[in-house]
């Protein structure tokens, strides 16, 4: 990601919200929304554009163009702190609850003077909206159900803004003198697909140094704890970052034990006490005599205890240490086995970079082929018709092999209709080399006709691949209630693959959906569902996520050379 136009992007969709908070107009607050969307979404760092250059951007008119002029000369956009003043931040935090729009939080703000999530947990519990013009006891269940979700992620951040924040920790304090080694630990090394907090660990002779330097970070708002062995603090997007330091002897041991989880830990220093040994952040050790027998590596520290190193996406006690001591830990999936992306978007429906950037850009990324799969006509504000994606097709058919040979796939995302049914007729979908197929609507029919539903799908023969199976939002919406083992089954027998949706928000199916899938023996495509160029990048969260459900090549489809994987393409329909 460029991190000028995520600054941008953040601000301006910061002032969407403000606008609607403060009951401004509706179809402003969406253009700001849109051209925050945009400018977050480009490839190339916006700063060093001018007003013109702004405005080649769609969706960027003049004025919001001089607001992005005027960020990158003066670091503010004075209209943005005008309107920040006016209101207080626990009203802006009210709007991301899911179930609550920026109107209702005005009102609950201006009449119950309630300005934080709490508040208005309390002020629900005591009955006091009900009585509020245009809210009732039906609205009181909304917000609950809402704040219910947001709690579920329990104040959890998601995968995608830790690994971002973490990195450029890791960068920061990687510059200083005296580091030898620098990592990120915790959940996040395992690509848990939320993280509480944020695990650093630093190997050096000298720890003060990198205190310091944490706690001086431009990104740094309040300093927690400041230690000898360890420095807490939380950054300005409310994430807590732990920073230890250790001896550079000592490494393998200390990233060992801070990437956890505590349950794997528990399982190897069980293992260490049955060996005469004793196993801590500091190495491993004599029990008699506390002579030390490893630490610097974790490959070493495995070792001593009998085991082969041990991927941190395996490590959560679900077998991996009886797996390992047997010698039959699986050769999980790597992002370099992924040969190509086989669910992306274009600007022809609602991705942001046109066809020929988005082949450039996987091209780039060293893919075998890739699939562009933008949404069929049933999604009915994309506006597709058969016209534009026969004339796309004719465009990809002219780029096919030409970018350093990258094979080009002319696919489509379909929508699951509520009885099974897809968009277009069977001629129409047999002139596409790979369909996807996606819930999109209907999402509470019950569970027996949601489940017949996707069968159903699954049972088309032309339906390849069933694009983020439960639709589920993390923090922000449940997945479908289906009966899944039914839906993997039916994936297995019919040749259908489970999508892995890499988007950081989704990860969906996540990791013990495809533990459970994959005992059915369906197949997998770990896909980014990416919108922009910059969403290419999301595939290592899908990786992440495959390991996670013990995934090897074998079992995704877009690791397979071509040829097995149009075979698998074309299901039994010969
Ligand atoms: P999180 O932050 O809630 O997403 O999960 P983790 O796994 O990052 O947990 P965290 O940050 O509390 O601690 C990082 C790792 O350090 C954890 O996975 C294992 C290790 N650790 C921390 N405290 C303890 C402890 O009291 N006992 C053991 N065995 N390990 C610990
Ligand atoms: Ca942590
Ligand atoms: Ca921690
Ligand atoms: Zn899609």
């Amino acid at each position: 990601m460029v991190r000028p136009n995520e600054e941008v992007e953040a601000l301006l969709q910061e002032y969407a919200d403000l606008i609607a908070i403060t009951g401004g107009d509706p179809f402003k607050a969406r253009a700001y929304e849109k051209a925050a969307r945009a400018i977050g979404g480009r490839p190339t760092d916006v700063s060093h554009l001018d007003t013109a250059g702004l405005k080649e951007i769609p969706g960027v008119g003049r004025s919001i163009a001089e607001k992005v002029v005027e960020y990158f000369r003066t670091g503010k956009i004075s209209v943005v702190e005008e309107r920040r003043a006016r209101i207080p931040a626990g009203v802006r935090q009210l709007i991301t609850i899911p179930t609550l729009g920026p109107k209702k939080a005005l009102v609950l703000y201006e009449d119950l003077h309630i300005s934080s999530v709490g508040e208005l947990a309390d002020a629900i519990g005591a009955e006091k909206l009900r009585d509020l013009k245009g809210f009732g006891e039906k609205t009181e269940e909304n917000i609950l159900h809402g704040i219910a979700l947001m709690r579920r992620a329990g104040g959890r951040i998601p995968l995608g803004t830790a690994m971002e924040s973490a990195e450029d920790i890791v960068a920061g304090l990687s510059r200083i003198t005296g580091c030898e080694d620098c990592a990120y630990a915790g959940s996040l090394r395992r690509m848990k697909e939320t993280v509480g907090d944020i695990d650093i660990l630093v190997a050096a002779a000298r720890s003060a140094p990198f205190m310091d330097a944490l706690t001086e970070l431009p990104s740094t708002s309040e300093v927690i704890a400041r230690g000898e062995k360890k420095t807490s603090v939380r950054t300005v997007l409310g994430v807590q970052v732990d920073l230890r330091v250790v001896r550079p002897d000592a490494w393998g041991a200390g990233l060992q034990y801070f990437t956890g989880s505590k349950g794997h830990n528990i399982r190897t220093r069980t293992i260490a006490v049955h060996l005469g040994l004793k196993l801590s952040e500091y190495g491993l050790f004599e029990t008699d005599g506390g002579k030390r027998v490893a630490s610097r590596t974790e490959d070493e520290v495995y070792a001593r205890l009998g085991l082969p190193w041990i991927p941190p996406t395996l490590r959560e006690d679900r077998g991996e240490i009886e797996a390992g001591l047997r010698g039959e830990l699986p050769e999980v999936v790597t992002e370099a086995d992924i040969r190509g992306d086989l669910h992306t978007h274009t600007d022809l429906t609602d991705g942001l970079a046109s066809l020929e950037d988005m082949v450039a850009a996987a091209a780039g990324r060293g893919y075998a082929y890739y699939a562009v799969t933008d949404h069929a006509p049933d999604l009915y504000m994309q506006r597709m018709t058969d016209e534009k994606v026969l004339a796309q097709r004719e465009r990809v058919r002219s780029l096919d092999g030409g970018q350093h040979g990258m094979r080009l796939l002319h696919g489509t995302e379909l929508n699951i209709g509520p009885e099974g049914d897809v968009d277009w007729p069977d001629e129409f979908l047999r002139g596409f080399d790979i369909r996807v197929a996606s819930v999109h609507s209907h999402f509470n029919l019950g569970r027996k006709a949601m489940t017949r539903r996707i069968v159903r799908a699954c049972e088309n023969p032309y339906v390849n691949v069933i694009g983020h199976p439960t639709t589920r939002l993390i923090g922000k919406r449940p997945g479908l209630d289906a009966d899944l083992d039914e839906v993997f089954a039916a994936c297995a027998r019919t040749g259908t693959a489970l999508e892995i949706n890499a988007q950081p928000d989704r990860l969906d199916l996540g990791d013990e959906d495809i533990l459970r899938a994959r005992d059915h023996g369906a197949k997998f495509a770990v896909d980014t569902d990416a919108h922009s160029i910059p969403q290419l990048a999301c595939l290592r969260y899908g990786v992440g996520t495959a390991q996670r459900g013990w995934l090897t090549p074998d079992d995704v489809i877009n690791t397979w050379p071509l040829r097995r994987l149009r075979r698998f393409l074309r299901k039994d329909r010969d």
